[in-house]
């Protein structure tokens, strides 16, 4: 499939690429995985990935086999895994290189190569076609070093292919993004560099059994919360958001499925930090996973799971940069939680408890509505 004749911000056409990851390990109807094949099918052929450890890790790199996979041209994404307190930083590192790779290598062409410099220097790779071009000059670019006897041509043989642009991602789940490698994340954001965050969040640490997170809801029962979490889900994106120069989104596949695509593309081609929320079903929700997509919808219909996209490049054409993608709650937020059994086992070991925490978490509801109300009219927004 020649990627150039897609529309890729049609859910359509970008299931028409191949993905790049395939076969995982991971439990039946696992809600991280759908985003992560996503991601390959987009950009896997140039894609550099720093996987905190977590489940994402284990399906991810369960050696001696992966399932992260090669095209016919045998590109493929270059995956590693890191620790959970560094991988932010871990992923920082690919970024640093490659730019420094990168600069080496255009000093090198300006040097061997003038009369092509700004041509394959100022190359757009924007779209798939421009891409595909760059690849093309890229291998002109070695023939002709390759006929070139000089310490310095070896080194710009080596390089060259840091010349097409690489997509770099930082990835793993709540447990490292909102709690143990939050500190590196945070300073990532603050770098102000070209990199790609998913935080696959599925309210709990997943791999070690269901241990609670700072992104566990209110009410949610978890392991170190068995009497339900009393403290409200920490807000990840309104902490990225203030920054002002990360792009950053909020996304739940199976309530919006062409709101995640874009919302990736848009991630992707920003080219400062970029942060994705993912929302995540998980076998720790306790319902069967054949209907995480309809939770997911009831997710964001009672607003636990508002969609929006923060795009600082919006607040330079002087439009609003928080952009709320979906609309006010509509259903009351027992009809959505009551259908897991993380939340219904509170209101049989403790009703009371149950009761008055779930008033709170729809207190939460209704009071972060409201600010995503007041940062989506455009002054409130730009100045976050
Ligand atoms: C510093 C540290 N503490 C604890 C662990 C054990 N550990 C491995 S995976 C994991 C859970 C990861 O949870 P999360 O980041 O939410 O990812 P998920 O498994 O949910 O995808 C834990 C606690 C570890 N590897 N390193
Ligand atoms: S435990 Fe949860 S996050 Fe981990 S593979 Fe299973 S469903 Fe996915």
């Amino acid at each position: 499939m020649d990627p150039s004749k897609l529309k890729l911000n049609s859910v359509k056409d970008s299931q028409l690429l191949q993905p790049l990851f395939e076969f995982s390990g991971a439990c039946a109807g696992c809600g991280e995985t759908p985003y992560l094949k996503l991601l390959s099918q987009l950009f896997g052929d140039r894609a550099l990935i720093a996987n905190a450890t977590g489940c994402s890790s284990i399906y991810g790199g369960n050696l001696p086999t992966t399932p992260w996979t090669k095209n016919a041209e045998g590109r493929g994404p270059a995956w590693s895994n890191s620790l959970f307190e560094d991988n932010a930083e871990f992923g920082l590192g690919f970024r640093l290189t490659l730019d420094k790779q990168t600069e080496y290598a255009a000093e090198l062409v300006h040097r061997l190569a003038p009369d092509i410099a700004d041509q394959i220097l100022g190359a757009d790779q924007s779209t798939p076609t421009g891409i595909f071009d760059q690849r093309q000059r890229v291998v002109l670019l070695k023939d002709r070093m390759a006929t070139v006897e000089s310490p310095q041509a070896r080194d710009l043989l080596s390089l060259a292919d840091v010349l097409v642009k690489r997509s770099v991602w930082i990835v793993g789940g709540d447990g490292w993004a909102y709690d143990i490698g939050f500190g590196g994340l945070d300073h990532v954001l603050a770098s102000g560099r070209n990199v790609n965050i998913l935080v696959l969040d599925t309210e709990v640490y997943s791999n070690t059994g269901g241990q609670m997170s700072k992104s566990t809801p209110r009410g949610a029962v978890a392991k170190f919360a068995s009497a339900g979490k009393h403290q409200a889900k920490k807000d990840l994106g309104q902490l990225a958001i203030t920054y002002g120069n990360v792009y950053v989104g909020r996304v739940a596949m199976g309530a919006n499925d062409a709101h995640t695509v874009r919302t990736f593309l848009e991630a992707e081609s920003y080219a400062g930090p970029s942060l994705i929320i993912a929302y995540s079903p998980c076998i720790a929700h306790g319902y069967d996973l054949r209907y995480g997509l309809e939770q997911q919808k009831k997710a964001v219909l009672s607003g636990h799971w508002p969609l929006f996209h923060y795009d600082p490049r919006s607040a330079i054409d002087s439009g609003p940069a928080f952009h709320l993608d979906s609309k006010a709650p509509s259903i009351p937020l027992e009809d959505h939680i009551y259908s897991e059994t993380r939340y219904r086992m509170l209101t049989q070991s403790d009703p009371a408890e149950a009761k008055q925490l779930l008033v709170l978490a729809q207190q939460d509801v209704h009071d972060r509505w409201l600010q995503y109300e007041r940062l989506a009219r455009k002054d409130d927004s730009n100045g976050a």
